[in-house]
């Protein structure tokens, strides 16, 4: 069993190497995402630290769909799960997610991987103020794939968020 979750360990952390040997910036802003636990790039206190601009400087993907929160189909612009957990270096089995609210929800990592999610700082071109869950919102491509239509993908759409915790 031990040997088995090394090897998935080991695999999960192939992709996130990619920047793993150089140190991250410092936040400049107010810091609005913390990632801790498991992650190799890290700029103080062991976990990754990341002010707004930091998080748009990061690759940039763009979901289109419908949501149970809204009316009608929406944009949501935001950076590819799959991308932030490689800029910072991490691996393991799983995200534990949190909001300002103190609502918690896990995600793991090969679905955060593989699904399409995306953590949306801007919807409809503009950004999300924390009274309209923002300032980031994980957001799957629920449209495109019927398997994303149910709780559990809702569930793991946490909306302000504003730490994970890789484990
Ligand atoms: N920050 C935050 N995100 C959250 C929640 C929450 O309470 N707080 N509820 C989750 C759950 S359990 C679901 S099913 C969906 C839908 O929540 P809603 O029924 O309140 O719209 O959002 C998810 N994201
Ligand atoms: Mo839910």
């Amino acid at each position: 069993m031990r040997l088995v979750a090394t090897a998935l360990a080991a695999v999960a952390a192939l992709p996130a190497t990619a920047h793993a040997d150089e140190t991250l910036q410092a936040p400049s802003g107010r810091v609005v995402l913390t990632l801790s636990g498991r992650v190799a790039r890290t700029n103080g206190e062991g976990a990754a630290r990341l002010d707004m601009a930091m998080i748009e400087a990061m690759e940039r993907a763009t979901v289109a769909t419908r949501t149970p929160w809204y009316d009608g189909e929406q944009v949501f612009e935001g950076v590819p799960l799959r991308a932030l957990l490689r800029e910072v270096g991490a691996s393991g089995q799983k995200l534990v997610v949190r909001a300002l609210n103190n609502y918690m929800t896990e995600i793991p990592l090969a679905d955060a991987e593989a699904r399409g999610a995306i953590l949306a700082y801007r919807r409809n071109g503009e950004p999300m103020p924390v009274r309209d869950k923002g300032p980031l919102f994980v957001i799957y491509p629920y449209s495109s794939d019927r398997a994303l239509q149910n709780e559990v993908y809702y569930g793991r759409s946490a909306w302000q968020v504003s730490r994970i915790a890789v484990e």
